[in-house]
């Protein structure tokens, strides 16, 4: 009898992964409705729209107890205890562009906190994957994230909110610190960068103004991959601020960003 973790991984890689090919077939096909939601560079697509219907069809299929949470509005309760949170393309600007970094995440939690995480990136055949206490693993291969120990030698990732009057006061914030890490990337989507500090290719990553489904897969998969996760403080995610990195460089990154101008 397989443990509870390992029987929900499997559905949200069957899931994730059927809604990503479908996602990717579509836009290489061409997108026919693109519409905004909080600002005018805030887009949903008829991809985002269909991947999170096959999850959540899905979903509902195998566990209709479940409580569902999706980007594109699903909003329904259940009895079983489990709570999943989707968000069926991650990176929304990233996809409308056709540019490969976009992924699909999905997580689930229990009242013990998360249970599982996936995030599949299509574009680059990638499946990040964790359950609680089992370790994280890409494509089945255990990942662990790096050892970078000094901010000088850190590759730190971030994002700016959709509303621009949050990106200007984010984007002074990195003026005040670039001179002091390795260098600065934004590639556009949170679960991505979190998955890349998870496996090593990032040192770190902070963003503010996140929702639960951008970060609930993918913080796990942090975790599992020996991260220390965070607000931006340094406290325990509780909202829309997420910090992720090694342990080692975590206090570090926490004092970078109040020193420059952080929260
Ligand atoms: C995106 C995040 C990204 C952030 C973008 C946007 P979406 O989510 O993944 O990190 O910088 O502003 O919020 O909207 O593509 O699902």
């Amino acid at each position: 009898m397989t443990d509870l973790g390992t029987d929900l991984v499997a559905l949200a890689e069957k899931l994730a992964r059927s809604a990503g090919s479908l996602a990717l077939a579509g836009r290489k096909k061409g997108l026919t409705e693109v519409d905004t939601k909080s600002t005018a560079t805030d887009m949903v697509t008829e991809f985002d729209r269909a991947s999170e219907r096959l999850i959540v069809d899905g979903l509902i299929e195998s566990r209709p107890h479940d409580a569902i949470v999706g980007e594109e509005g699903t909003s329904r309760d259940g009895t079983s205890g489990i709570s999943w949170f989707v968000d069926p393309i991650d990176g929304t600007t990233n996809f409308f562009y056709d540019l490969p970094n976009w992924c699909v995440s999905i997580g689930a939690k229990d009242a013990g906190g998360t249970v599982c995480g996936v995030v599949y990136v299509p574009a680059l055949d990638e499946m990040f994957t964790a359950t609680r206490g089992g370790g994280a693993w890409l494509n089945g291969k255990q990942i662990h994230c790096g050892s970078i120990a000094e901010l000088s030698q850190a590759l730190i990732c971030t994002g700016f909110n959709y509303d621009s009057s949050n990106r200007v006061a984010q984007a002074e914030r990195i003026l005040r610190y670039i001179d002091k890490v390795r260098d600065v990337r934004r590639f556009g989507a949170a679960a991505i960068d979190i998955c890349y500090v998870a496996c090593g290719r990032l040192d770190g990553y902070y963003e503010e103004y996140l929702w639960p489904w951008d970060y609930v897969a993918a913080d796990l998969i942090a975790r599992e991959a020996g991260c220390r996760t965070g607000d931006l403080t340094g406290a325990p995610i509780d909202n829309r601020d997420v910090l992720i990195s090694n342990p080692t460089l975590f206090p570090q990154l926490v004092t970078l960003i109040r020193e420059s101008g952080g929260k």
